[in-house]
């Protein structure tokens, strides 16, 4: 680009006046005019700034000699000064420069142009505070005020971590770091200098430190110790030569390395700071932003001889490391075809998680609830929780199941035990959590599971509840839940109050090297953002193990904060064991085999140290072989395995005592609804100190109207259902975005105070309706999560799965949202109880339906819920009085759409009143939530009331069912829509229309009774949905179902018949034996298979509705408002 010679000239002119402005201040601020070191004043005074945190203002109203007086003011009492003095006065540098020639303004290629005008105006500003502009303008103008030449006025803000050689020698501020043993007289420069680059080097070494530690078995990591120490100190140890090596230095209050020493040789300093932060342990922890936890970290790690481990503690060691590793090498030996994804290279895991345990418990944790991947599944499962080791060997032996369930795959499986534990004679609850094959997916699981068991047990600090999650290298960098749960980690309403962390990093994953599957340095760094202190080591070094296991334990004990074990490691065998390694990492691999396993080292070690013999060692390993042995022939003589031995949260207590197909009922007394629709609807008690925003005020209000005329909207259906279960001592909790106030601005569970309380712009002031609604009730919790739904909607199942008398929701922003749970909808909720045996009564309330608001914010892909279903379409189960709850007991989940509050009500309720434990998938509304029909009266809630699973039509048709031309069947909101056209069309006694409330289980039974109320009437199914979503082809096959077959099922219909003809048990008759009498399956009930939907002869179902489409919705509005006029035609027109 070509500037005009008179533009550059004026630009020029511009900058040169302002060169001299500076100049000009300088002169005057100094009063010394010619003799100037500013240049240095200037430095001197942005390190002095840092130091003592001086006003800038006030320093730049100094000269030189008030800077000086001012330092020595502030200067410890019996330090010296001397050499500043003598530099300063002395004037070490050249004159003051005079305005700049020309050619020098090159050197500052950022004051050109019009940027000289922005310039100046700047500079005044600054004169007048010069905090008024940024930090780097604020040095570079106080630096230019000092005399600065162009291009050395911008100096960037001092480094104590990089001394420069512009810098100003740091002598000068830090006088009172210096060792004692020299004199004051002594005092030069570099005295001072070299006792700062010392502090420099202790700081290197506790930030840079793990860079170099030997933490990699495989060496492949490991740098070459010829430059690793300049890696970590740089260029502070430049100044040094040998003979400084022996030169004393004071320690600085920032390191523990003395121990009681306050002063020691610079050879000694390092080697204490390599022996802390770069042997078999490289510690990241300097990123925590609480000087107090980092001095805790520096304490463990510093203090000389921390590490030490006493002979007992060595022995106890060995034996476990010889379980962990005799563990693996067993099943290879007697399954050597099996996957199992074997612990071989990381064989530490069992001692460190032992150890984690055995700490936490002496500190006072009672109970453990872990999460892990398949990597050491089952040697974790044997070898620290003590499962039995005949219930794993069966599960290689390929026996039939003899319960319910489809089972899963061994290393997904969970367990629970209770024992007693050694080490400290204490008893503990160990839960694994099952998990299917999607890594990290268990870990939100975990996190909320934990959670209620703290909320349950009034642990409100974490300190008898710990979770410890593990995690693989790759899968804990690449899979983004990891993150998501992290951010859980310290939010009121989920944090565990610290979770262990351990990294089983063995360098590989599947086949991919870290250099292809992160761009981290570590696999780690996703743990940096909570600060969480992460302890990178040597799976090799079984001693140094042990001691970041009890700082990881202790850490989490005192500041119950997330921590990170990373174990580095490697892996024998391939991926599992039938996998060939070297197809992919020949060069990891040849190193591997060149290895010897860690016991052995390990074993070889303490027979050096005396600390046990050879035969010692032998014996022990031939006491756990005979243990093994004699399990693997007690297995031999199982013959069935039994998921009911896997669950990993047995509700004690629950099931005993109730008729499995029973419920309670859900209506309440009308004083109930009263109270609490009151209470919802009011300000609370102390209204006249708690000011409520004004347009809740006027929502209150219109509650109390409703409550006059004895009806519930939406939001107060809701409000009744949890109040009247915290009433009978049910805990409510309802989780997700913005859940507190509704995302439509509907529920307003929490309210707010509108004045500033105690100056702080923080909101904290707050009423919790529903919490204070009686003195005895149980807790409510009402949460606004993170934006997250995979982690929310994991912990919310974890918290589910914990205490079955407790209603647990998770509400989806829009019913859409779930979709980036899915991992959590498919693989726990929907076939979580056929795989682990785990009920869960979880809800998801999923806002869903067609306004006009495009492709998302509409559908909550009620399909999918729906095709994920375990009814089968073509099997009519047998009408009898518990025909509804069987059914229910039968599926794996219910899924419904209710239209009237009143329905809400009792099916929420209805959670708790069943004696087994489903999820509910609930659509939800968005417009009905204001609508003036979708509204109930109290009578609709009362004791004789029940949740309605078909809403028949109850208008004119019903007159004149004979008669009635067309019965339409729909569900949602778009019932609404549909009455309202109809009576617009003045055809009400013609159609009838009945709600399907609940989809699934398919009400069978009543649907029958419909079509058969209207025999001449044609059958419509009408949706808003687009054709290939929505209910339709959930709907179509069960209606010919229920038309056409009169085939009714018996109980064997149900279960499974495994090879030998013997029936599987379900779970409520593994829980009630008593109640149902073995009996063999006949021939003629064993279900047919591949049975096909049959349309009735007489009868034909139709569909009015969207076409199909790629799209949940259209984007346009005109073609949104056509596509529901179209439906309500093809639903009405006769
Ligand atoms: C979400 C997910 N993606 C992919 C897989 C397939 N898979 C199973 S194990 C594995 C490698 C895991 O590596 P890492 O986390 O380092 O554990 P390691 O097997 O090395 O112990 C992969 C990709 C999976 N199980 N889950
Ligand atoms: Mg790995």
């Amino acid at each position: 680009m070509k500037i005009d010679v008179s533009v550059k000239k004026k630009l020029y002119l511009a900058v040169v006046r302002f060169r001299h402005v500076l100049a000009a201040r300088t002169a005057v601020a100094n009063h010394t005019p010619g003799t100037a070191t500013e240049q240095c004043v200037a430095s001197l005074l942005v390190v002095w700034l840092c130091s003592v945190q001086v006003r800038p203002q006030t320093l730049l109203t100094m000269n030189r000699a008030r800077v000086l007086s001012y330092m020595l003011s502030q200067t410890p009492p019996g330090t010296s000064l001397v050499t500043v003095r003598a530099w300063l006065l002395g004037g070490k540098r050249g004159k003051a420069s005079a305005p700049p020639p020309p050619t020098a303004l090159a050197a500052e290629p950022f004051l050109n142009g019009s940027s000289s005008n922005y310039v100046e105006e700047m500079y005044s500003a600054w004169l007048h505070d010069p905090r008024s502009v940024h930090q780097s303008w604020d040095t570079f103008f106080r630096n230019a005020s000092a005399g600065a030449r162009p291009g050395e006025a911008y100096t960037s803000p001092p480094s104590l971590a990089e001394p420069t050689p512009h810098h100003v020698p740091l002598s000068s501020i830090a006088p009172a770091v210096i060792s004692p043993a020299v004199s004051e007289t002594q005092i030069t420069d570099k005295v001072i200098d070299d006792h700062l680059a010392v502090q420099g080097i202790i700081r290197a070494y506790q930030i840079r430190g793990h860079s170099i530690a030997k933490i990699d078995p495989l060496g492949i990591n490991t740098v070459e110790s010829s430059q690793s120490r300049q890696l970590v100190v740089r260029n502070y140890m430049n100044r040094f030569n040998e003979s400084d090596m022996e030169r004393l230095f004071k320690l600085p209050m920032s390191t523990f390395v003395g121990g009681k020493e306050t002063t020691l040789p610079l050879k000694e300093i390092i080697k204490r700071l390599e022996d802390a932060y770069c042997r078999s342990i490289g510690v990241e922890f300097m990123f925590i932003n609480s000087l107090e936890q980092c001095n805790w970290i520096r304490q463990k790690f510093e203090t000389p001889g921390i590490m030490a481990m006493n002979q007992q503690d060595k022995r106890l060691l060995l034996a476990r490391l010889t379980r962990s590793h005799g563990f693996e090498a067993f099943l290879a030996r007697k399954f050597s075809s099996e996957k199992r994804f074997g612990l071989e290279g990381c064989e530490i895991l069992i001692p460190a998680m032992k150890q984690v345990i055995d700490r936490s418990t002496s500190l006072g944790v009672e109970s453990f609830v872990m999460g892990m991947p398949h990597r050491g599944r089952l040697n974790v499962l044997s070898n620290v929780c003590r499962k039995p080791l005949e219930h794993i060997f069966t599960q290689f032996a390929g026996l039939d199941a003899g319960d319910e369930g489809s089972g899963d795959v061994k290393y997904h499986l969970g367990t629970y035990q209770e024992r007693l534990n050694r080490v400290t004679n204490k008893n503990i609850r160990l839960a694994i959590v099952a998990n299917p094959s999607h890594l990290e997916a268990v870990d939100p699981v975990v996190q909320g599971k934990t959670r209620a068991e703290q909320f349950y047990h009034g642990d409100s600090e974490g300190n008898k509840v710990l979770s410890i999650l593990l995690h693989g290298d790759a899968a804990f960098s690449g899979q983004g839940i990891v993150y998501e749960t992290f951010h859980l980690s310290e939010l009121p309403e989920y944090t565990t109050h610290g979770t262990i962390h351990i990294v089983v990093n063995n360098q590989i994953g599947f086949t991919t090297d870290p250099r292809m599957s992160r761009s981290s340095p570590y696999c780690t760094d996703v743990a940096r953002v909570v600060n969480a202190p992460i302890f990178h080591v040597n799976a090799d070094d079984p001693e140094a193990v042990m001691h970041v296991c009890n700082v990881a334990a202790d850490w989490r004990h005192t500041f119950h904060k997330d921590v990170v074990i990373d174990l580095v490691c490697y892996r024998r065998n391939g991926h599992n064991e039938i996998d060939e390694p070297m197809f992919t990492q020949p060069l990891m691999y040849n190193r591997i085999r060149k290895l010897k396993p860690v016991i052995d080292l390990y074993a070889e070690k303490l027979i050096k140290e005396e600390v046990v013999t050879a035969v010692e060692a032998k014996e022990v390993r031939d006491k756990y072989e005979k243990i093994l042995e004699d399990a693997f022939t007690a297995a031999k003589s199982e013959t069935r395995v039994f998921n009911k031995h896997w669950i990993d949260s047995p509700w004690s207590g629950f099931f005993e005592g109730k008729d499995p197909l029973k419920a309670s009922p859900t209506g309440v007394h009308e004083d109930t609804i009263t109270h609490i629709c009151k209470r919802f609807s009011s300000a609370p008690p102390n209204a006249s100190d708690f000011q409520i925003h004004r347009g809740l005020q006027r929502i209150l209000s219109s509650r109390m109207e409703m409550v006059k005329a004895r009806t519930v909207d939406w939001a107060m259906g809701e409000a009744v259902a949890f109040g009247s279960l915290l009433k009978e001592g049910i805990h409510v909790r309802l989780s997700g975005q913005d859940v507190e106030r509704g995302t439509f601005s509907h529920r307003h569970h929490i309210l707010h105070h509108q004045k500033m309380t105690n100056d702080t712009p923080v909101d904290k002031s707050q009423y919790n309706t529903l919490a204070n609604l009686y003195p005895d009730q149980a807790p409510y919790t009402v949460c606004n999560s993170s934006l997250s739904e995979y982690a929310v909607l994991g912990f919310e199942l974890g918290f589910s799965m914990t205490n079955p008398n407790a209603l647990v929701i998770w509400e989806a922003q829009f019913g859409d949202f779930n979709n980036t749970a899915q991992c959590v909808i498919d693989q726990f909720i929907s076939s979580g109880q056929s795989k682990w045996i785990r009920q869960t009564g979880l809800v998801l309330l999923l806002p869903h339906g067609l306004e006009g608001m495009g492709p998302e914010h509409s559908s909550a892909r009620l399909e999918r819920f729906l095709q994920m279903t375990s009814d089968d379409p073509d099997v009519l189960p047998a009408f009898s009085n518990d025909f509804a709850i069987r059914q229910l007991s039968d599926i794996n989940w219910i899924v419904a759409n209710c239209t009237t509050p009143a329905n809400l009500f009792h099916i929420l309720r209805r959670q708790i009143a069943l004696p087994f434990r489903k999820p509910l998938i609930l659509m939800t509304p968005k417009s009905l939530l204001r609508h003036p029909e979708a509204k109930s009266s109290f009578d609709a809630m009362l004791e004789d009331t029940e949740f309605q699973r078909i809403i028949p039509e109850d208008g004119p048709a019903t007159q004149n069912a004979a008669n009635v031309k067309r019965l339409i069947f729909c569900s949602g909101k778009v019932y609404y829509e549909l009455t309202a056209a109809r009576k617009e069309a003045g055809i009400e006694d013609k159609i009838a229309i009945t709600r399907v409330e609940q989809i699934a289980p398919f009400p069978y039974d009543l649907i029958k009774q419909e079509c058969d109320r209207y025999p001449e009437a044609e059958l419509v199914w009408s949706q808003e949905e687009h054709k290939n979503m929505g209910a339709w082809s959930y709907i179509q096959p069960r209606i010919a179902t229920a038309l056409n077959h009169e085939r009714h099922i018996s109980k064997c219909d149900k279960f499974a018949i495994d090879s030998e003809g013997h029936e599987s048990q379900s779970w409520y008759e593994y829980w009630f034996p008593w109640l149902f009498p073995t009996s063999s399956p006949t021939e003629a009930s064993i279900p047919t298979k591949n049975q096909t939907s049959i349309v009735s002869d007489t009868r034909v179902l139709r569909y009015a509705g969207r076409a199909v489409s790629a799209s949940p919705a259209t984007g346009n509005k005109m073609t949104h408002t056509r596509e529901v006029k179209q439906l309500l035609e093809d639903s009405l027109a006769l």
